[in-house]
């Protein structure tokens, strides 16, 4: 810095809307190129990224100076996705330049919402697991934390979706577009990733590996300010590069085809996000994904680490590395092998430097989710990592065994032809951990029943959080100034300070003016869902919001079935006050996922039944806005009243959304399910609508032989709604249409949708009636916001920092 004369301001925040105003003129002359009669909103809005940006670079160096000043442990998280979302706002918010980027653009004669509503969404994930990672490098930078996040660049985020006739299309989605204004290309921080080929034997415990085919893995660094600026880690994300652009040969032939084809596959690693979460693709190239990132990763960590320490052994002592689910995995094994092969440690030494760094978050019990490869593929594309899993499973039987837990085919990594991602993951980490209370009890129980018994200590809980800057303060502007009215804005970094508002429920005025927050984002709201969805939103009608993934499992088809009864009894009672309400579906379907997107088409058929029958005008309607992402959520969720979390109990493993809802005062309607059950013990049985049945109900009446039809019969409405469907009330056009919803339903009923039907129905009936008495219906929405303070990821991160990384906190 000094020695290019530049000042370091000693507060990233200090700059003047005039000054700012001077810079965003220059950067869009210098930096973009175009004057301001010619520039367009994509160009004003580049410049202010950059004149932001501009504001974060010194306080990212002063942070690199201050962890190495220090010596700090660093962290680093490991993600094949990070659902990151917008970035020009969350920069502002994070310097305390809001007023002052508002007064810079306007005087420029440029609308700052319109600016930031401009920028594309970075969704470089699928849901929930992707967005964690997110909430969590906010975190890390935000109670001062030395993270390093460590992702893949994709070209193609995850795809963006539209409606045809109902049903879900699907179309490449292209954030790259434009100039993506808040990284910098690292061209010196590249790395030579091989795949393939043989490998030949070492000295001592090494083998030589001759990769088949490399490709270059070129590192992308975007900023990741902390609040207040005062602390600001990195996202490392990699990009694929051939490692000859071109082949000059067969140009000169006139094979110019063959000529890019090294390009061509080389880039195709980074291409696109895969875009399932629930099924792991068994797919060679995801597999190669997996590898290309964590082999990049490993080795920068490595070489980072080299830089300052000449003790390998010290490695535990100084790197925490935190595998974001099992697709990092492999980094177990490339660890070992650069350790080994490249640095000529034993085996056994090299185990357990990886041990002591190595942690893993485990995300979901669902078998079909848990990644296994089969050994003949992965000996395929990985050789040398193969030979070292073989040698990882049999210390792992030996310890096992002298446990007096022989290793049997439950606790092996290696069987049946597959290599168990997850058993690999756990044997290779320091500290495993779930995302709840339950789920970890439940992987304690279950999945990795077997290795808790031998490795009691590893397993810890790390119930999940959000980052109340992207989540409130700067989601629901209605409702972070009435906080800062009340409790100042001391909650911003320290959520907890939330509890503050419990007398406040008891306020009559203070809970006029929450729900008068409230109401004004519904009002805000309104004008987009008519054009999104033709929906009409007035302000006094419940808005319940079921958004997330389309997966069997979380239940869109029990909404939609209460969904259907509510109508039919409407129809069916005219004279009855009913409670107005607006459901809206919002969230995405595997391309690949048949039932998840038939559900989709069956939910925008009801809606248009439902929507165009003057007999329930006003009363009831069905809002399926196409492209549900992080934008949209940070839309909806301010609005929302009602938050629906009812999965079947047991397979959630966590949720997120369930605790940004709760936070900006939605009620949830919900099964004991993930961290519900902690919403539920935070917020108090009496502000929560809890149904349904208990996670040891579901394994009771499955492992009983649970039969639908029963409780089918049993609820003359749920008959009523199934009959409907498969007799083609929805879908005249094509009354066959829905057969194998009904099928399923009917016959089989995997997921318990018929067994908690009723409850559910009687439940959301309980809700109408609380909406009558608004005075207590917004107590309990101001005692959720109170008592959510617990669900940050500031928490959250300062948890894993104190139990599993052993790193320091700066704030
Ligand atoms: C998930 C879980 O399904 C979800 O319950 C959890 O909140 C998140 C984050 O821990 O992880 N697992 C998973 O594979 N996805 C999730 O959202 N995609």
């Amino acid at each position: 810095m000094d020695e290019v004369g530049l000042t370091v301001p000693p507060d990233a925040g200090a700059v003047s809307a005039a000054e700012l105003r001077e810079r965003v003129g220059q950067h869009l002359v210098f930096s973009i190129g175009r004057g301001a009669t010619a520039a367009r909103l994509a160009d004003w809005r580049l410049a202010l990224s950059y004149a932001i940006r501009d504001r974060i670079v010194v306080p990212w160096f002063q942070t690199a100076e201050r962890i190495n000043a220090a010596d700090r442990k660093r962290v680093y998280y490991l993600s094949m996705e990070f659902l990151i979302g917008r970035l020009l706002d969350d920069a502002v918010a994070n310097l305390g330049l809001e007023s002052a980027a508002r007064e810079a653009m306007a005087g420029l004669g440029v609308d700052y919402d319109a600016l930031v509503r401009d920028e594309p969404d970075a969704a470089l994930g699928n849901g929930g697991l992707g967005r964690l990672a997110a909430c969590f490098l906010d975190s890390m930078s935000a109670v001062g934390v030395a993270g390093l996040g460590y992702g893949i660049r994709y070209d193609h985020g995850l795809f963006r979706q539209s409606f045809e006739a109902g049903w879900q299309a699907e179309e490449a989605e292209d954030w790259l577009a434009q100039p993506h204004p808040w990284e910098f290309e690292r061209p010196e921080a590249s790395f030579p990733i091989g795949f393939g080929g043989s490998v030949g034997p070492g000295a001592g415990d090494a083998g030589a590996w001759h990769p088949a085919e490399t490709v270059i893995a070129v590192a992308y660094d975007t900023p990741v300010p902390g609040w207040q600026g005062r602390w600001v880690n990195t996202l490392r994300l990699w990009s694929a590069k051939p490692t000859r652009e071109f082949e000059l040969q067969a140009f000169n032939r006139g094979d110019f085809l063959g000529a890019a084809t090294p390009a061509v596959l080389a880039e195709t690693i980074s291409r696109v996000l895969y875009p399932d979460d629930s099924t792991p693709q068994g797919r060679e190239l995801r597999l190669k994904q997996e590898y290309f990132f964590t082999a990049a990763s490993i080795r920068d960590i490595l070489q980072r680490f080299e830089r300052r320490h000449g003790d390998l052994a010290a490695l535990p002592d100084k790197v925490a590395i935190q595998l974001n689910d099992t697709h990092p995995a492999i980094a177990g094994p490339e660890l070992i092998r650069l350790l080994v092969d490249e640095r000529g440690l034993a085996f056994d030494a090299a185990f357990d430097i990886a041990r002591g760094c190595l942690h893993y978050t485990n995300h979901t019990l669902l078998p079909e989710a848990l990644e296994r490869w089969p050994a003949e593929l992965l000996g395929r594309v990985l050789p040398c990592h193969l030979e070292i899993v073989e040698r990882i499973d049999a210390r792992h039987a030996r310890e096992s065994a002298a446990a007096g837990r022989p290793s049997d085919d439950g606790t092996a990594i290696l069987g049946d032809g597959e290599v168990r991602m997850g058993t690999l993951a756990f044997v290779a980490a320091r500290r495993v951990n779930g995302v709840s209370a339950l789920h970890t009890r439940l992987m304690q129980e279950t999945v990795f029943g077997g290795l808790h018994a031998l490795h009691p200590e590893r397993i810890v809980n790390q119930t999940n959080g959000v980052t109340p800057r992207r989540w409130l303060h700067g989601c629901n502007p209605p409702l972070r100034a009435l906080l800062q009215e009340a409790i100042g804005d001391g909650w911003v970094a320290d959520l907890d300070r939330l509890e503050a508002l419990v007398p406040l429920a008891d306020d009559a005025a203070f809970r006029e003016r929450f729900a008068a927050a409230k109401r004004a984002n519904k009002v805000r709201l309104a004008p987009w869902l008519a054009e999104q969805a033709g929906i009409e939103l007035a302000p006094e009608t419940l808005l319940d919001v079921q958004i997330k993934r389309f997966h069997e499992y979380k239940r869109q088809l029990l909404n939609l079935l209460e969904t259907v009864a509510l109508w039919n009894a409407m129809r069916q009672a005219p004279e009855v006050d009913w409670t107005p309400r607006v459901k809206v579906f919002g969230g995405k379907a595997a391309p690949g996922y048949r039932m998840a997107k038939l559900i989709i088409k069956l939910i925008n058929d009801v809606a248009r039944t439902v929507n165009d029958d003057p007999a329930v005008r006003g009363r009831l309607q069905v809002a399926f806005p196409p492209n549900y992402n992080v934008s949209m959520a940070e839309r909806l969720i301010p609005a929302a009243d009602l938050s629906e979390q009812i999965s079947t109990a047991g397979l959630e493993a966590s949720g997120t959304g369930n605790m940004k809802l709760a936070l900006n005062g939605a009620l949830t309607v919900g099964t004991l399910d993930g961290a519900n059950v902690e919403i539920r013990d935070r917020v108090g049985e009496e502000n929560i609508f809890i149904f349904g049945l208990t996670a040891e109900e579901v394994a009771r009446r499955r492992a009983e032989g649970y039969a639908p039809a029963a409780c089918i019969a049993a609820s003359p409405r749920l008959a009523e709604a199934v009959e409907q469907i498969a007799s083609g009330r929805f879908s005249p056009d094509e009354p066959e249409r829905f057969r194998a919803i009904v099928e399923d339903l009917r016959g089989h009923d995997r997921f318990l949708v018929c067994a908690d039907f009723e409850a559910y129905w009687q439940r959301q009936r309980a809700i109408d009636a609380a909406w009558r008495d608004r005075a207590a219906w917004t107590r309990s929405a101001v005692l959720n916001v109170a008592r959510c303070g617990w669900f940050s990821s500031d928490r959250a991160i300062r948890g894993y920092a104190k139990e599993i990384w052993n790193a320091e906190t700066e704030f």
